[in-house]
């Protein structure tokens, strides 16, 4: 890390960006942290090093994968659990989640999809046309995925921007959606093939199978310490490091999480918390949270809650489940059912029945012994907003307290949202 400022914008500048609209996004994202993240006391010393990517966030990691494309190197972005990055660097490529975390551009938004739209989308697409996101700028391809109804039709739009590819998911897990499932993993490999001019070989996807659980681990470390009361770090500090684990270099990513679970590890050793012990404990479930978007974990713990876990695709859904590794006399065809039946595995809204989401999020609140659970969804989420009855219902019957809340990006609401947070915490 060298001391003197380095001047990004010639690269900026290379990849299209806007950049007096791209210096207000940065502008508004440092004190937005600032306010969010250096204002906590007693936190892991291993945060430093968020700290510092939150600051390099469009330009020291741009820089990479700039120098990697160069030599070369291909990046693939994407929006969506979905999408296996096991695949992705078994080719030599690399993966980076795109900006969808904030407000930006709605007025040009609004002239080509609805108002009522979810927040995720509108924001990916805002960052698109209003040219703030390097990240897309260096993915040579998007892919994109049939998740939700918007997700789709918002690819269709993206696709006349940007280089779009839509893998086709099913919305059942039966035997017969398990098997074009399968079949859509090995398009994937052919297209990822094609564009890299690489070929994916066995030997390289049990080398990334082992390099994403490894990172997988580490977050799961780190969630393990979380069970501790006083909890070791806090809930904001747990999402960012998932939010980052996303577009970070894999095997620094792995080695700093490390490093924080076993700080982490010892604080629980000697009853260090980053909140007092008794603070009300909470699981957060719902739509994935995109960096900026530090909103309800924010809202929570400014209330004196600590948030304990996540079940959210920027939380456990990311991270609980491994791909099996398997030993070097495993076909392809093996490790690619392996992948594909993985990522089935996860689950996420836009499937039916999804039950298997409300026994996870039940699991999960005792396991970590949860006081009470808020259910965040982004308001025009059909798939979340409804799903949120059952999740209401599963946590009725264990007898856990639950508090809905559907919201957007804006701030507007965070004096209604803290006066519902503070009391559905004096209730428990
Ligand atoms: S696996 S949660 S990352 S699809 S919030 S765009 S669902 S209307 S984000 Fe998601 Fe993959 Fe599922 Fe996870 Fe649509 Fe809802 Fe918007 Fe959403």
């Amino acid at each position: 890390m060298s001391d003197q400022p380095v001047d990004y914008r010639p690269m900026w500048e290379k990849l299209g960006l806007d950049l007096d609209a791209h210096d207000a996004l940065l502008a508004a994202v440092g004190p937005l942290y600032a306010d969010a993240y250096l204002s906590q006391q007693n936190r892991p010393e291993g945060m430093s090093y968020f700290d510092f990517v939150i600051s390099e966030i469009h330009g020291l990691r741009i820089k990479e994968l700039d120098d990697f494309r160069a030599q070369g190197g291909k990046v693939v972005g994407t929006f969506c659990l979905y999408v296996p990055e096991e695949i992705v660097r078994a080719a030599g490529a690399w993966c980076v989640g795109l900006c969808a975390g904030a407000e930006f551009a709605y007025d040009e938004v609004e002239r080509i999809m609805p108002r009522n739209t979810c927040a995720l989308i509108k924001s990916f697409m805002g960052f698109k046309l209003g040219k703030v996101c390097p990240y897309i700028q260096e993915a040579d391809l998007v892919i994109g995925e049939t998740t939700c109804d918007g997700k789709k039709k918002a690819y269709e739009l993206l696709g006349e921007l940007h280089n779009v590819w839509v893998m086709e998911l099913p919305q059942m897990k039966r035997e017969r959606d398990r098997d074009f499932w399968r079949a859509e993993i090995r398009e994937l490999v052919a297209k990822v093939e094609e564009l890299t001019g690489n070929n994916i070989t066995a030997d390289g996807l049990r080398a990334a199978i082992k390099e994403v659980n490894d990172k997988r681990r580490a977050l799961q470390r780190v969630a393990a310490a979380r069970k501790a009361d006083p909890v070791p770090i806090s809930g904001k500090d747990a999402l960012l490091a998932v939010q980052v684990a996303f577009y970070d270099d894999v095997a620094r990513f792995t080695q700093m999480v490390n490093q924080i679970a076993d700080e982490l590890e010892q604080r629980v050793a000697n009853g260090v918390g980053a909140a007092p012990k008794g603070a009300k404990r909470i699981l957060v479930t719902g739509t994935p949270m995109a960096i900026p978007n530090w909103k309800v974990h924010d809202v929570i713990e400014k209330a004196g809650g600590v948030v304990v876990q996540e079940e959210l695709c920027t939380g456990s859904r990311y991270y609980s489940k491994l791909v099996p590794e398997m030993g070097e006399d495993t076909t392809m065809d093996e490790l690619l059912d392996a992948i594909a039946d993985k990522y089935l595995d996860i689950n996420c809204a836009c499937f039916t029945p999804n039950d298997a989401r409300c026994s996870d999020v039940i699991d999960m609140a005792r396991e970590w012994k949860a006081d009470g659970i808020v259910h965040y969804a982004l308001q025009f989420c059909g798939p979340y907003q409804i799903e949120a009855t059952h999740v209401e219902r599963a946590a009725q019957e264990a007898g856990i307290p639950l508090l809905k809340i559907d919201t957007d990006y804006s701030m507007e609401d965070i004096g209604q949202l803290s006066t519902r947070v503070e009391a559905f915490l004096e209730m428990l």
